[in-house]
């Protein structure tokens, strides 16, 4: 049976909230929205499993929680580990009878990128080898937020975080963008998206769709933060907006290994127009911000090389 309707429109998003106002994260940021919308889908019989992070620390602050499911707090290093034990009791609890074997009960782990991409990417990579029935939402601020703003495997090449300044010696994270689409690709999963709040029925139907996902699956979604990105509150949804239009991320969604681009664009945006927005590239001179424009014109090529159709087109001024 299948859990929720398809999000195809607006008018198809569900009404109950299972995630309650009065958390304390920051004016303007993504995250609180991204998980208002994944709950909204996710419903009454899903398991929370979450990691340490900005949206935990600022959604459970006791004796308060603003989660109305069942809700697992973990290390930065185990989320993956912990939903997996979650997702076995369940199916022990169902085939001894205590738990109806016909109820689907859904595990979902949510992580941020340090959470994911480094500390806790062993506990992921086991539980998507074992082929759990866990699904894992990665909400990706590019960085390390709630500790200060450090950086991650996430931060885009370029970026200015607390460990990665700008000075005589250092101009912004040095490293290009750790490719975690690649990691769990590697892992044969039966379903893997990105996904992104500008383009909010996307998000859910991706979110729909791994959660009705027999296995594990994995939806990356990138996430604005105000104070790490630098970027004024009201901005937060036109900043995410901008990095689709730029071919900065691609709206991906890969069943059973068969890649397709959900948000075309046709024609692109120059980068600029994405970094000058955010203070945490403000420092970038024209020949710095025309390399991240060739790290973008050749990921983009070889996005729709994959897809196999000109899902990006050319930059078009
Ligand atoms: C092993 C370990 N190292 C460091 C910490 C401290 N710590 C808690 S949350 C966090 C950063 C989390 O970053 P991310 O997963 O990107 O989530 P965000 O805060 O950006 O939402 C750190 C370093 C920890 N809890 N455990
Ligand atoms: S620091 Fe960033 S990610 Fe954390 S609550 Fe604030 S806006 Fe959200």
């Amino acid at each position: 049976m299948a859990i929720a309707k398809p999000i195809r429109t607006v008018w198809d998003i569900p009404r109950e909230e299972q995630f309650a106002p009065g958390h304390s994260m920051c004016q303007g940021c993504a995250a609180a929205l991204i998980m208002r919308m994944l709950m909204k889908v996710a419903g009454k019989d899903a398991i929370v499993v979450m990691g340490t992070g900005c949206v935990e620390v600022t959604t459970t602050l006791f004796p308060r929680t603003a989660w109305r499911n069942p809700w697992l707090h973990l290390a930065f290093e185990n989320t993956g580990a912990a939903a997996s034990g979650v997702e076995a009791a369940i199916k022990a609890l169902q085939r001894k009878g205590v738990l109806d074997p016909n109820r689907r009960i859904k595990v979902v782990a949510i992580a941020g990128d340090g959470g994911t991409f480094d500390i806790g990417l062993q506990s992921l990579s086991g539980m998507m080898e074992r082929g759990h029935d866990v699904m894992y939402v990665v909400y990706d601020n590019e960085a390390y937020m709630n500790t200060g703003i450090q950086r991650s495997s996430a931060t885009p090449f370029g970026a200015w975080t607390t460990t990665t300044p700008v000075g005589k010696r250092m101009r912004g994270e040095p490293h290009p963008k750790k490719d975690i689409i690649g990691i769990a690709l590697a892992h044969r999963i039966p379903y893997i998206a990105t996904a992104n709040p500008a383009y909010p029925t996307d998000m859910m139907e991706k979110f729909r769709k791994a959660y009705e996902t027999r296995g594990p699956s994995l939806v990356h979604v990138l996430s604005p933060c105000t104070p790490g990105w630098r970027i004024r509150n009201e901005h937060s949804i036109h900043v995410a907006r901008l990095a689709v239009l730029t071919g900065m991320w691609v709206q991906l969604e890969i069943v059973n290994g068969k890649p397709r681009v959900t948000v075309k664009v046709p024609k692109r945006k120059p980068v600029r127009e994405y970094l000058k927005l955010q203070g945490r590239f403000r420092h970038l001179t024209d020949e710095e911000i025309e390399q991240i424009q060739k790290m973008v014109d050749h990921y983009v090529e070889e996005i729709n090389r994959w897809v196999g159709e000109q899902a990006i087109g050319p930059v078009a001024e």
